[in-house]
């Protein structure tokens, strides 16, 4: 778990700062100093999203990354030389098991000491990546703690995760002591999702509709590089920053997965997005254009007890939402916007979707595919491979005819004859009732019992509170895990 200083140190703020910058109500952007770019701003929405990678394991169980420097064009037009695992950034996402051990071998080969830290990982003391316990390259002395002892790695070292926690959207990055904001500004950092039974027996999207986004500010000089207020740009001497950014740094450029502004082409069905902060100071109250909501499913620690819909999302620095945002409820062609409403000028901007593609007349994929697996042969949590509830094209799906509800896992069941499509109109609506059809699937897992489903007098089906407290047994009673 990160520590409140690890935080502190990410954020490059006091401790009075990050105090008076974590209470009250979010309602303007004050939390760091805005430092510009020498370089004139990328168009927005014009740079495709990149997907990071996702790591390979060497063998199972084992993966091996370098945190090297490279040259990434960010802006177009110019290059920008980061450091990064493996010389990315973000670095490759690490596809993690909750309870299957993860041994993580990180190089070092930059000029500067690091330490590598998993947020949120429930991690053993000497893996955990605390600022002082410091990776070297090989033929450097070992320096870089400042006044504080350290313990010294040279070249390398491996850190071990049991990963003995709930699946959960986690990110790692640099955490040296005195330079963890700078270090993380050049692109050390990166996700790792770990998953579970949990996680998997739920119709959340999948594959390339789990999309992990990593949004972060950075200003940029004249010649492509990023722009950093340290006292000593070289990072091997005095830590620390310009007086005047005590309080944190803001970039005037918004990169999301280290691409500006960028756009993603994105079919009319849900996709599950992993919001991830990895700014040093600003924060963002992020909304969708031209409307519409963000559904969460889970927090820092993993699933919520239940779904919670949000019109906008707070977001500060390392924190993460994991939310499913449904775009079958946009016509095609529409071009979502995922703006910041704390933000500035291009600054309100953070990314863009376009919806393609058709709505797949009559077929509801997510529902069929749910309603199989209640009478699948294995009859439990897991969903058969292929049973895939990840596009959901189609209108959203309500049930015609009698109101019954699903008593039990195994017992009565609609008929599938009963399903047809909403008659409501507006796209609020739409998504209410698409995510009732698919919160009432949850219902026919065994082990679910007496969920029941109201009728409204305009014909709309709607939970009662059975299905929270169904939600609540199933992914146990936890809050929205503020610890990380
Ligand atoms: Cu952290």
């Amino acid at each position: 778990m990160i520590s409140r200083r690890g935080f502190l140190a990410l954020a490059g703020v006091s401790g009075v700062a990050a105090t008076a910058a974590g209470c009250g109500a979010l309602t303007a952007e004050v939390a760091g100093r805005l430092l510009t770019s020498a370089l004139p701003p990328p168009r927005p929405f014009t740079v495709p999203l990149p997907i990071p990678p996702v790591a390979r394991a060497l063998r199972p169980g084992h993966y091996e990354v370098t945190q090297r420097a490279a040259r990434m064009e960010i802006i177009p037009g110019t290059t920008t030389e980061v450091w990064g695992f493996d010389g990315l950034f973000p670095g490759p996402t690490f596809e993690l098991r909750a309870g299957e051990r993860a041994t993580v071998r990180v190089r070092n080969e930059l000029r500067v000491p690091t330490s590598t830290h998993l947020h949120g990982g429930v991690t053993p003391p000497d893996s955990d990546g605390y600022p002082t316990d410091l990776v070297v390259p090989a033929g450097h002395a070992a320096h870089g703690g400042g006044h504080h002892p350290v313990t010294v790695h040279t070249g390398a070292k491996d850190y071990v995760y049991p990963l003995e926690q709930r699946a959960a959207t986690l990110w790692y990055h640099d955490h040296r002591m005195d330079f963890t904001g700078p270090q993380v500004w050049r692109g050390l950092a990166g996700f790792a999702l770990v998953r579970d039974e949990e996680d998997d027996a739920l119709p959340l999207p999948r594959g390339e509709r789990d999309i992990p986004l990593m949004i972060c500010d950075r200003a940029f000089a004249e010649d492509g590089s990023f722009r950093y207020p340290s006292v000593d740009p070289s990072l091997m001497g005095r830590p620390g920053v310009a007086a005047a950014y005590m309080a944190g740094v803001e970039g005037d450029v918004i990169l999301v997965n280290g691409a500006p502004w960028p756009i993603h082409e994105v079919a009319p069905a849900r996709y599950r997005l992993r919001l991830l902060n990895a700014s040093n100071a600003r924060r963002y109250r992020l909304e969708l254009r031209p409307g519409g909501g963000f559904t969460q499913v889970g927090g820092d620690q993993g699933l919520l007890a239940a779904p919670v819909e949000h019109r906008s999302l707070p977001i500060s620095p390392a924190e993460r939402f994991d939310v499913v945002v449904d775009f079958a409820a946009y016509r095609p062609g529409t071009e979502v916007t995922v703006v910041n409403t704390l933000g500035q000028g291009l600054a309100r901007n953070v990314l863009r979707f376009r919806v393609t593609g058709r709505v797949r007349p009559g077929g509801d994929p997510p529902c069929r595919a749910a309603c199989r697996l209640r009478r699948g042969p294995n009859g439990g949590r897991r969903r058969p491979p292929g049973c895939s509830i990840s596009g959901a094209p189609g209108k959203g799906r309500t049930r015609r005819g009698r109101s019954t509800a699903c008593r039990s896992g195994r017992g009565a069941h609609w008929p599938r004859r009963g399903w047809g499509r909403p008659k409501c109109g507006g796209w609020p609506a739409i998504s209410t009732i698409r995510y009732m059809c698919i919160w009432r699937i949850f219902s026919c897992f065994p082990g679910a019992v007496g969920r029941p489903v109201q009728r409204t007098r305009d014909g709309r089906t709607r939970w009662t509170s059975g299905h929270m407290r169904w939600w609540r047994s199933w992914c146990g009673s936890r809050g929205t895990g503020g610890g990380t």
